[in-house]
């Protein structure tokens, strides 16, 4: 039995495109144009059919692979009946007649004529061929779908099945691919133009004698009978049967469309084979998966994200742009269009951090509560610790004061040193001060947790967190350096801003959002006086902590920030 090498068709202007799926294993048998692979770029995804049926030898891709034209995907044992082996071809019982087999090589398009005959213009083409008008075929039930990208433009020369334009309903995107190979006469639509089943693309100057003029063929009549006059028989049938193989694939197309943009529209999903067994294996109803890959194509990583999510180990899309839990999906855009751009891997840190950050913006209801402190008594005690601080080998900044008052406060207001237990019927009142403060570094936001804050010194707090900062910059802060924290603080003194709310870290119940100090004109009762003032904002869960309770503890941080000998009461 011959063994064939089935290799990647034309791609149009795709280079480098990666494998996403393997539709077929080795010992399986396919059928001619039974999809093998799924492949992926940036813009979409596509299943690309077997040129030939038969036995899969082997597979010479695999899925993360990028591939190009004439590459080969696998390589199949033709069956013994209506296979392409040139003995048996050339046998008389083969039911594929002689054009089928060569659709079978990616190129060259059997539509490409000799440049001379088509520099010959329109008129010559016309004549050999005629122009004819391209239509948007039938897209299920599918009307006013916008177009939102054109993929040719006038004077093109284009092959079968190229894909003419991308379609994109609500639900779905999907490409136009060309009936026919020819060129582009003129193009009759534009991006952002809303289409339906019959909806004309453009016009096409074909070759040969299989063109349908674009007036439906009511002048061609006379054409047709003068060019018949003038070919020979042989020449005839040979066109007559390119037209029929052409007519055959493009309806086969046009069905795969119709069948994609129905099963869409009804609310169907978008997945290839083996990620449909993979959901049949694992009990997964796929409509309830959001696809992460090209035009929402569901891979088998959503199936297996959605999987943990619903054993409660993960959070399906918890950090990308969709999500489920109802919350509308943010569509996923191809800025390119715009600009130039490039795609940048986020660090494991980051997507972690967003990951928290997401989570706890969507389970925490946070209240922001904005305050003021007179700072000045602190600024000009830290100033007087100067020469103190340096010989420590310290560096004093607002912060260890900050750290202290919050521990000051959360002695004095309980009711935030807790974490709700997930039955929300409980709350574990911590006897402990353990605080975090975030830290920036290149790989992320780090946030090093100072324990028993309520026992340490201000010098202690200083030394210390000065250690952990460099420890978190280096990234060498252990697994416990960063746990157990009550409560948060989020400087972002150093750098300015009059206010803002950071995210609660959950399941602490308070953070604190520390803004830069400014020198302001304060009315003592009897005149305006210059006073330090430092804004800061407590953002809490108000599942936990009630609206008066938060305005105490921000009021009373307030006052032991203003007259820090309270610090010590
Ligand atoms: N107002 C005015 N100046 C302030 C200030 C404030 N609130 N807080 C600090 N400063 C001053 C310091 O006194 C220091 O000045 P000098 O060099 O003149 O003494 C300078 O700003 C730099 O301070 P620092 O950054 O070295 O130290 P810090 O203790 O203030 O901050 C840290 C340390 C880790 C909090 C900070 O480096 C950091 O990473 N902040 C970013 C936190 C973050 O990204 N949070 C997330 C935001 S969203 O939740």
């Amino acid at each position: 039995m011959p063994v064939e090498s089935v290799k990647v068709p034309d791609l149009g202007d795709s280079k480098d495109v990666e494998v996403i799926e393997i539709l077929v294993k080795e010992g399986q048998s396919i059928e001619e144009n039974e999809d093998i692979i799924v492949l992926e770029t940036d813009k979409a995804a596509m299943e690309i059919p077997a040129s030939q049926g038969g036995t899969v030898k082997s597979i010479t891709v695999k899925v993360g692979d990028t591939v190009n034209q004439g590459d080969e995907i696998l390589t199949v044992e033709a069956d013994s009946a209506g296979d392409s082996s040139e003995e048996e071809s050339a046998e008389a019982a083969s039911d594929e007649p002689e054009e089928a087999t060569e659709e079978k090589e990616p190129s060259p398009e059997p539509e490409s004529e000799p440049d001379e005959e088509e520099d010959a213009g329109d008129e010559s083409a016309a004549a050999s061929g005629g122009i004819e008008q391209v239509d948007v075929p039938d897209i299920g039930d599918e009307s006013d779908v916008e177009v939102i990208e054109i993929h040719v433009s006038e004077g093109d020369r284009i092959s079968a099945e190229d894909p003419l334009i991308t379609l994109e309903s609500d639900k779905a995107a999907m490409d136009i691919p060309a009936p026919k190979g020819g060129e582009v006469k003129s193009v009759k639509i534009k991006v952002g133009d809303l289409v339906s089943k019959g909806s004309p693309i453009l016009e096409l100057v074909v070759s040969g004698g299989d063109a349908k003029p674009a007036d439906g063929g009511k002048s061609g009549k006379k054409d047709e009978a003068a060019k018949d006059s003038g070919a020979s028989r042989a020449e005839k049938s040979d066109t007559a049967g390119k037209a029929d193989e052409d007519e055959k694939k493009l309806q086969q197309k046009q069905q795969q469309y119709a069948e994609k943009a129905a099963a869409q529209a009804s609310g169907k999903i978008y997945a290839g084979p083996a990620v449909r067994k993979l959901a049949r294996e694992l009990g997964v109803d796929l409509t309830q998966v959001d696809g992460s890959g090209a035009k929402g194509r569901i891979q088998k990583e959503d199936v297996h994200e959605f999987v943990k999510a619903r054993l409660g180990g993960g959070s399906a899309s918890s950090t990308g742009a969709t999500s489920g839990a109802g919350i509308p999906a943010v569509p996923d855009i191809d800025f390119s269009q715009f600009g130039e751009v490039e795609e940048v891997s986020m660090s494991k840190l980051h997507r972690v951090t967003a990951e928290n950050m997401h989570r706890n913006w969507l389970n925490v209801p946070a209240v922001a509560q904005f305050n003021e402190a007179d700072v000045t008594d602190l600024e000009d005690f830290r100033a007087a610790q100067k020469k103190l601080a340096e010989k420590k080998g310290v560096k004093l900044t607002p912060l260890p004061f900050l750290i202290k008052a919050c521990a000051k406060a959360l002695e004095e207001y309980p009711q935030f040193n807790v974490s709700l237990h997930s039955s929300g019927e409980k709350l574990i009142q911590k006897k402990y001060v353990h605080i975090g403060v975030a830290v920036a570094t290149e790989a992320g936001l780090m946030v090093p947790v100072l324990k028993n804050v309520d026992q340490k010194s201000i010098w202690q707090l200083s030394e210390e967190f000065a250690t952990l900062a460099e420890k978190a910059r280096s990234r060498r802060l252990g697994k416990e350096d960063m746990q157990g924290a009550c409560f948060t603080i989020s400087s972002l003194g150093a750098i300015g801003g009059t206010g803002f709310t950071p995210i609660v870290n959950s399941p602490e119940v308070g953070i604190l959002g520390v803004s830069k100090t400014e020198i302001k004109p304060v009315w003592n009762g009897k005149e305006f006086v210059p006073r330090k003032m430092l804004p800061f904002s407590l953002c809490y869960d108000h599942r936990a902590v009630n609206g008066m309770d938060a305005g105490q503890f921000a009021t009373y941080l307030g006052e032991l920030l203003s007259d820090i000998r309270l610090l010590m009461m």
